[in-house]
């Protein structure tokens, strides 16, 4: 715990949202508070229920183990428990549990007296879970249209779906999504390369500084976006990859009932053809 000395100034009391000093303590390096109990709570509980199902379903294999959501003839009703009930209770502990991981980082933001980017760009992330699990099968009007929890049947799932489009790379959604999480992880190694090799000169010299970084991508390819402007670039490609993650996903049915090749079909449309 080197940083032991750094933490005693900033690990004071208050910046809870909710219960006041009650849960305001650490375990070991970790920060508790009401929301890291609701955080233990909803993860045990649903990690407990998907074993349980498993117990009840055909297979101990790993790769094969699933639970499914309820039939479409189920609406969006409530299932009985073993015909995707289950997924239901399990989805209700997932999203509690990425909330209150969302809250227990907001309260120590307030604790250090930093903005709220963190939880801001976690909770894009919850956002396009909740597209898909949430708001997506609400708009379509039956649970049986989320995704289920199982290795392989998730992807079976997206290829089905993908299908069911007749080819879902030709979403426009997709296509910016799938653009911005590789320019996020060109993004990343960009970054940790340069880094590690600034951190890591020849044996005797000493590590590099900003200075060196600019050079070497001025050198390269004539710009250097800074040391700041990186992360602020990794922030905005990785957020907005979620965003439209649930973009792509959730006009897919509610919003557009055909292939998506078909909605290139705009373009052929167009008067100036005519
Ligand atoms: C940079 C810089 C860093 C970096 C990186 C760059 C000193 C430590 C990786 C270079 C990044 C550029 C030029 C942007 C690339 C654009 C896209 C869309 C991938 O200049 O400043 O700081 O880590």
């Amino acid at each position: 715990m080197s940083m032991l000395s750094f933490e005693k100034k900033y690990r004071v009391r208050g910046g809870t949202l909710i219960g006041g000093d009650l849960f305001d303590f650490w375990v070991g390096p970790f920060y508790v508070g009401f929301f890291g109990v609701t955080t233990a709570f909803f993860s045990v509980l649903g990690t407990l229920l998907i074993v349980w199902g498993a117990s009840q379903g055909p297979t101990w294999n790993l790769w094969q183990i699933s639970i499914a959501p309820p039939d479409l003839s189920y609406g969006l009703k409530l299932a009985p428990l073993m015909a995707g009930g289950l997924w239901q209770i399990i989805t209700i502990c997932a999203l509690g549990a990425f909330i209150s991981w969302a809250l227990r980082e907001v309260e120590i933001c307030r604790k250090l007296g930093m903005g709220y980017h963190v939880p801001v760009a976690f909770g894009a992330a919850i956002l396009a879970y909740a597209t898909l699990q949430v708001f997506r099968p609400l708009l379509m009007g039956a649970w049986g249209n989320g995704c289920p929890y199982g290795i392989y049947s998730h992807l079976d799932w997206g290829s089905n779906v993908g299908y069911q489009y007749l080819h879902f790379h030709y979403n426009p959604l997709h296509m910016l999504a799938v653009s911005l999480f590789f320019t996020t992880t060109l993004a990343l190694s960009l970054h940790g390369s340069l880094i590690l090799s600034a951190a890591n000169p020849k044996a005797g010299e000493t590590v590099k500084t900003p200075e060196h970084e600019n050079a070497y991508f001025r050198d390269f390819i004539g710009y250097s976006i800074g040391t700041l402007g990186i992360h602020r670039l990794g922030l905005f490609l990785a957020v907005s990859a979620a965003v439209a993650s649930a973009g792509c996903i959730v006009i897919s049915g509610p919003f557009w009932t055909h292939g998506w090749p078909q909605w290139w079909s705009w373009w052929t449309e167009l008067p100036i053809w005519r």
